[in-house]
C-alpha cells in the first residue's frame, strides 16, 4: 500500500513525511523534510507495530485475568461501568487522558466525550514536558505554541538552545535548518549542564548549574542592555512593563548572580554581544528547561531585542510528541477548550455549546498530574488514549496502587505496558500510519495522515472507538461519518484552525492560523494575540530553587524516551557521568560499580568519568535515573557497590 505523499512520521513533533514502498521505508518530501529526509528513527517507523506482540481482540477482566471478548462486551462494559460511576460519584469523578499520539479529530473527540459527560477532567500527556514554556507563551504572547516556522528558522543569525539536544532528538529539523546555517556562519550558543551531540556544534556552551536558566538568561538580559542591545522602538511600540522590569534588572548583582549559576561571567559577556549584535536571534528550549521563571526570562530576551514577529527570530518550543502540539489545540486540557480558550471564558464556553447542544462545565478540571494522585479516592474511572502514565517520573510502586485503585481502568492501546496491567478493559487499536485524520506539529503545521498500513483485522481506530463510546454514552452529537466531520466541527469552535480546509490538507499542508494565502509563517507581525496587542515583561525577582545544596552532587537526566519510540540507539544505559574533580572527591573511578541514592530511591550504575558533565552535576540516563527525581532535591549520595550486597 503506498502512496506519493504518504503519511507522517508518528515518532516526533517534527512531522516529516514517509511511506513505504515494497518493505521499505522512504521519506517523502514534505514541509519539515523538504527533501525527503527521515532519521534512524523514522527509518523503523514500521517496525514496532509489526510486531508479534501487538494487541488484537478486546480485553476484560473477569476474575483477575484478562479474557478476550468481542468489541460489544468491550464496549458494553466500560458504557455500563461509566455510567454508574456518572450516576453514583458524578461525571468528575471520571478523568480522560490522552492523546499526543492521536490525531486531532481524535483528541476533539476525547474530550467532547469529557465534557459532555459533564467534567473537564482532560489531560494530555503532552503536558508533562514543555508545558511550562508553552504556558508562558500563551499568557504573554497569546499562543501556547512556536512563533515561527522551522524553514524561517534558518534564517536566524543566532541560535540559543537551552536544556534541549535538538540534534538527537530533532534531527531532521536540526540537520537540515540549524546545521547548515552554522556552518554558514550562524552563531550557535548550547546551555545545558552537560555535553550532549547539540554541544558539539555550538560555538558557545554555557553549562550552569541545574535549575539556575533564569539567573543565567536574566543575567544576559542585563548585559544585553549594557551593550545597547535593546530595540527601543520595538519595546515602546509592542511591549508594557520595561520601565519595572529594567528597574529590576538594575537590582541585581551581576557577579553574584553568575557566581550563584556558576558561569565565568566573561563567557555570559560574549554571549551577550553576539546576541545583542544579531539581527535575528530564534530561542529553542526542550525539557531541561521548562519552569516558568527560565521561560518568563526567555521571552524577556527576546522583547528586549526585538526578536519576535518578523522573519528568522522567535520562541521555538520543541515539542516531543508527534501530535503533542495538536492535542491541546484540540481542547486536552483541564482548563482549554479547543483553541486554547479558557473553560472560566462564557463566550468561549456558549461557542462550544452552540455547536454540541450541551454546555461544558465551566469550571477548570484537574491536571494529569492530580488526577493521577486522585486515582481511587476522587477519581473512581479513567478513560486512557495512547499514553503510559504508569510510566511518569514518579514512584513507579505508587503510580502502580493508583492505577490498581481505580474501579474501572479502560485503555486504547497497541501493545501491553506497565498501565495495561491495571486495566479492566483494554481495547486494540490502529497506530499512527494505519488511520486517517490530522496531526499537528511543533511549527503548527497541520498535516493529513493517511493509512498507508494495514492493521491486523479486529483492530479498530481511536476515531472509531472514541465514536462509539460518545454515541453510546452522550447522544446523536457523535454521529460523525468520518475524521473530515470532526475536523469540520473542530475548526468551527478552534479560532486558530477556522481558516483550514480537510479537503485542502489532502495535498497541502497548512500552518494555523492561516490568514488567506499567507501561511502564518510567523506569528505576531503586527500585534501580539493578548488584550492589549502588546507582549508585557515580566519584572525578575529571581530566585534560586529552594535548597540548593551545592555542595552535594545533583542529578540530571536527559535521553527521555517513550517506550513506544525507543530505538537501540535510545538505549538505557546506566552510566553515571561525573567530572574528574568530582570523581577524585568521591574517590570513585572510570569503570567502577557504584549505588546512587537519595531519599526517593537508590539505584545502580557504572562510573564514566569526563569532563561532558560539569562540576558538582552527575548525570544519569533518565531510564536509570528518574526514580531518583521523584522529589524536590535531586541531590544523590555515591557509595561504591560491595559485591554480595
Ligand atoms: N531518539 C528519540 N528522540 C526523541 C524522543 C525519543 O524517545 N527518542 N522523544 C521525544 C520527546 S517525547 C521529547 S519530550 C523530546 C525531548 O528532547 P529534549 O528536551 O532535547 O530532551 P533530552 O535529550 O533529555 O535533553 C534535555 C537536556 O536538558 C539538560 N538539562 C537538565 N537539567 C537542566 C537544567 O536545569 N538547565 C539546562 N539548561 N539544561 C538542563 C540535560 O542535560 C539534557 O541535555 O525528544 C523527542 N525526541
Ligand atoms: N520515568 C519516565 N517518565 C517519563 C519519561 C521518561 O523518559 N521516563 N518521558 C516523559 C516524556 S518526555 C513524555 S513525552 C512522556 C511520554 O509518555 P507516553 O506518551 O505515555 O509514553 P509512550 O510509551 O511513549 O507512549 C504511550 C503509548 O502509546 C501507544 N500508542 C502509540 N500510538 C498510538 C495510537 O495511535 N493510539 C493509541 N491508543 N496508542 C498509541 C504506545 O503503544 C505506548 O504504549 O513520558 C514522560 N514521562
Ligand atoms: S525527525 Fe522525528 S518526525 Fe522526522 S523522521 Fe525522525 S522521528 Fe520522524
Ligand atoms: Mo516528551
Amino acid at each position: 500500500m503506498s502512496d506519493d505523499r504518504g503519511t507522517v512520521c508518528p515518532f516526533c513533533a517534527v512531522g516529516c513525511r514517509l511511506t513505504r514502498d515494497s518493505g521499505r521505508v522512504r521519506g517523502v518530501g514534505g514541509p519539515a523534510n523538504p527533501d525527503g529526509r527521515l532519521c534512524e528513527k523514522g527509518l523503523r517507523a514500521f517496525d514496532p507495530i509489526e510486531d508479534d506482540n501487538r494487541l488484537t481482540t478486546p480485553l476484560v477482566r473477569r476474575a483477575g485475568d484478562l479474557v478476550p471478548v468481542s468489541w460489544e462486551t468491550a464496549l458494553d462494559r466500560v458504557v455500563r461501568g461509566f455510567e454508574e460511576i456518572v450516576v453514583d460519584r458524578g461525571p468528575d469523578a471520571l478523568a480522560f487522558l490522552g492523546a499526543p499520539r492521536c490525531t486531532n479529530e481524535e483528541n476533539y473527540l476525547l474530550q467532547k466525550l469529557a465534557r459532555t459527560l459533564g467534567t473537564n477532567n482532560v489531560d494530555n500527556r503532552a503536558r508533562t514536558c514543555h508545558a511550562e514554556t508553552a504556558r508562558a507563551a500563551k499568557r504573554r504572547l497569546g499562543f501556547p505554541a512556536t512563533t515561527n516556522s522551522l524553514a524561517d528558522l534558518g534564517r536566524a543569525d543566532v541560535f540559543l538552545v537551552v536544556g534541549a539536544n535538538p540534534a538527537a532528538r530533532q534531527p531532521v529539523a536540526f540537520d537540515g535548518v540549524v546545521r547548515p546555517a552554522v556552518n554558514d556562519g550562524a552563531t550557535l550558543v548550547h546551555v545545558d549542564p552537560h555535553r550532549n551531540e547539540t554541544t558539539r556544534l555550538a560555538d558557545h556552551h554555557v553549562a550552569p548549574r541545574p535549575d539556575t536558566d533564569a539567573l543565567v538568561v536574566t543575567t544576559l538580559c542585563a548585559l544585553v542592555a549594557g551593550a545597547e542591545g535593546v530595540d527601543e522602538s520595538f519595546v515602546r511600540e509592542r511591549t508594557t512593563g520595561f520601565e519595572a522590569f529594567a528597574a529590576s534588572l538594575g537590582e541585581r548583582d551581576l557577579a553574584e548572580d553568575a557566581d550563584d549559576a556558576d558561569v565565568d561571567e566573561e563567557r555570559l559577556r560574549d554571549v551577550a554581544t553576539v546576541v545583542a549584535d544579531a539581527d535575528r536571534v530564534a530561542v529553542l528550549t526542550g525539557t531541561g528547561a521548562d519552569e516558568t521563571a527560565t521561560a518568563d526570562a526567555l521571552l524577556n530576551l527576546l522583547l528586549l531585542t526585538g526578536n519576535l514577529g518578523r522573519p528568522g527570530v522567535g520562541l521555538y518550543v520543541l515539542r516531543g510528541l508527534n501530535n503533542e502540539q495538536g492535542a491541546t489545540d484540540s481542547g486536552c486540557a483541564p482548563d482549554w477548550l479547543p483553541g486554547h480558550e479558557p473553560v472560566t471564558d462564557a463566550d468561549a464556553r456558549e461557542r462550544v455549546a452552540n455547536e454540541w447542544g450541551i454546555a461544558p462545565p465551566p469550571t477548570p478540571g484537574r491536571p494529569e498530574r492530580d488526577l493521577l494522585s486522585e486515582f481511587g479516592d476522587e477519581i473512581a474511572g479513567a478513560l486512557v488514549v495512547g499514553e503510559n502514565p504508569a510510566v511518569s517520573k514518579r514512584d513507579p510502586e505508587w503510580l502502580a496502587d493508583r492505577l490498581e485503585a481505580l474501579d474501572l481502568l479502560v485503555v486504547h492501546e497497541l501493545f501491553r505496558n506497565e498501565t495495561t496491567a491495571h486495566a479492566d478493559v483494554i481495547l486494540p487499536v490502529a497506530a499512527g500510519v494505519e488511520k486517517n485524520g490530522t496531526v499537528t506539529n511543533l511549527d503548527r503545521q497541520v498535516q493529513r495522515l493517511r493509512a498507508v498500513h494495514q492493521p491486523p483485522p479486529s483492530v479498530r481506530t481511536d476515531f472509531e472507538v472514541l465514536r462509539s463510546l460518545g454515541y453510546r454514552l452522550v447522544g446523536g452529537g457523535f454521529d460523525y461519518a468520518g475524521p473530515n466531520e470532526v475536523f469540520e466541527e473542530l475548526q468551527r469552535v478552534t479560532p486558530p484552525y477556522s481558516s483550514l480546509s480537510y479537503e485542502e490538507l489532502a495535498t497541502s499542508s497548512r500552518r494555523w492560523p492561516t490568514k488567506g494565502a499567507d501561511d502564518s509563517t510567523y506569528l505576531y507581525t503586527e500585534s501580539f494575540s493578548t488584550d492589549d496587542g502588546r507582549a508585557p515583561f515580566v519584572s525578575v525577582g529571581v530566585q534560586l530553587a529552594d535548597s540548593p545544596d551545592w555542595n552535594g552532587l545533583r542529578l540530571v537526566v536527559g535521553d527521555r524516551v517513550g517506550g513506544f519510540t525507543s530505538t537501540a540507539a535510545d538505549g538505557p544505559g546506566d552510566r553515571l557521568t561525573i567530572h574528574p574533580d568530582d570523581a577524585d572527591a568521591e574517590g570513585v573511578a572510570d569503570g567502577d560499580r557504584v549505588v546512587v541514592s537519595n531519599d526517593a530511591a537508590t539505584v545502580e550504575a557504572t562510573v564514566h568519568v569526563s569532563e561532558a558533565i560539569r562540576p558538582g552535576v552527575v548525570y544519569l540516563h533518565a531510564d536509570t535515573g528518574d526514580p531518583l527525581v521523584r522529589g524536590e532535591d535531586s541531590t544523590v549520595g555515591i557509595a561504591p557497590k560491595t559485591t554480595g550486597a
